[in-house]
């Protein structure tokens, strides 16, 4: 049987307060469109549907009009919630969408309460099973006895929890089935952009599942969460990152976007191949004098562009000067040398108080302390954000 990998569509986001409608519908339509061509017996979509828990009518109408042009199209879907998601709003609509063949696994469940979805081919004669785990948040593998060992304990529990849960689900598959796990979870390892670096290293991501315990028995995993595509290094059985739809900021410019089509048999690893979307803008970043930067940003068409101009210090008016030549400038930052500290290192705005790092923040993009109104109007908000917790 053959399926469509999908995930982390994050419909509803936006880039600096522009809507991003019309790339979805195109990237939505492209997904529909390769389903179609490659006769995809079903379409999996693991996990970040939508950007928001409580989307917009917009955002709704963009999924629920690609589900049923698959749905005409005679493709079944199985979708999970991800961490962006609402489980809750997932499972109020699972019944109704059920009658257009999408099947939703809002939360985790046993392999004989719903956690094992049968996919049956379109010919008919062959059945595939999904086991479903959807986004499990990581306060929920941490009891409070946990709270009081330490963070690394607390992150193994994670580890191990989610192990044991996709063991659990995978004993529950009938054999002489294809067999496929469909979750939203990160693994240790995975690549945040292309080279790594410490984008890899953020505190959420201590939740993560290690490669070699995932189950190595099914034909694959299909795996939403991380936006870069990839395959999992150290899965004992195929798994992989479909990645997201669109370059959805500048820390995913100049990613190459796809789906991942998967042929799976009983008992054998998958066959896998990558299917590029080209859809969406492109993000980039351009550096140079401000003369270079509105050159090469003229050249790059509709990419949105987060602008670095060099300088040789603050000029007034020059972000507005490149956003006036350039519309899709989204970001303009001047670059240029800082005074040292007096003891010449750099700030480490990792450890700052979030006041601190507001500050460096600020000097590091306008060269100056942020002025008292501005830093009066920042305190009331961490005020108010502190409070509500
Ligand atoms: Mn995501």
């Amino acid at each position: 049987m053959r399926f469509l990998h999908t995930a982390d569509w994050h419909v509803g986001r936006q880039i600096r307060g522009r809507s991003r409608a019309e790339e979805f519908r195109a990237a939505l339509g492209e997904v529909v469109g390769i389903a179609v061509q490659e006769g995809v017996d079903a379409v999996l979509v693991a996990g970040d549907v939508y950007e928001h828990a409580a989307p917009t009518p917009e955002a709704d109408a963009l999924v629920f009009e690609a589900f049923l042009r698959l749905h005409e199209a005679g493709v079944a879907v199985v979708a999970i919630p991800g961490n962006h998601d609402s489980a809750a709003r997932f499972e109020a609509f699972a019944g109704l969408l059920r009658s257009v063949g999408v099947r939703v696994v809002p939360r985790v469940r046993p392999p004989a309460e719903g956690g094992i979805v049968e996919v049956p081919s379109r010919s008919g004669d062959e059945v595939a099973e999904v086991a479903c785990v959807p986004f499990v948040p990581e306060r929920r593998f941490g009891d409070a006895a946990a709270l009081f060992e330490g963070s690394e304990r607390w992150f193994q529990a994670y580890a191990q929890g989610m192990g044991d849960l996709l063991e659990a689900l995978a004993a529950g598959f009938t054999p002489g089935r294809a067999h496929v796990v469909l979750a939203h979870l990160f693994t240790d390892g995975a690549l945040v952009t292309p080279g790594g670096g410490e984008r890899e290293l953020t505190i959420g991501m201590a939740y993560a599942v290690p490669p070699s315990r995932l189950p190595g028995t099914v034909s694959y995993l299909a795996l939403g969460h991380v936006h870069l595509p990839q395959d999992v290094r150290g899965s004992p059985a195929p798994a992989r990152y479909a990645g997201s739809l669109l370059q959805l900021d500048f820390g995913e410019a100049g990613q190459r976007k796809s789906v991942t089509i998967v042929d799976v048999a009983p008992g054998t690893p998958a066959k896998v191949r990558e299917v590029p979307l080209t859809a969406g803008r492109p993000l980039a970043d351009v550096r140079g004098t401000l003369d270079a930067v509105i050159a090469r940003g003229r050249e790059l068409g509709d990419a949105y562009i987060r602008a670095f101009v060099e300088t040789d210090g603050p000029v007034p008016g020059i972000a507005d000067r490149v956003r006036e030549e350039l519309p899709n400038a989204l970001d303009v930052h001047l670059v240029y040398e800082r005074p040292e500290r007096p003891d010449g290192g750099r700030e480490p705005v990792g450890s700052l108080h979030p006041r601190d790092r507001f500050v460096a923040y600020h000097r590091h993009h306008h060269g100056a302390d942020p002025p008292a109104e501005l830093m009066a109007a920042f305190d009331e908000v961490l005020a108010l954000e502190l409070e509500e917790g």
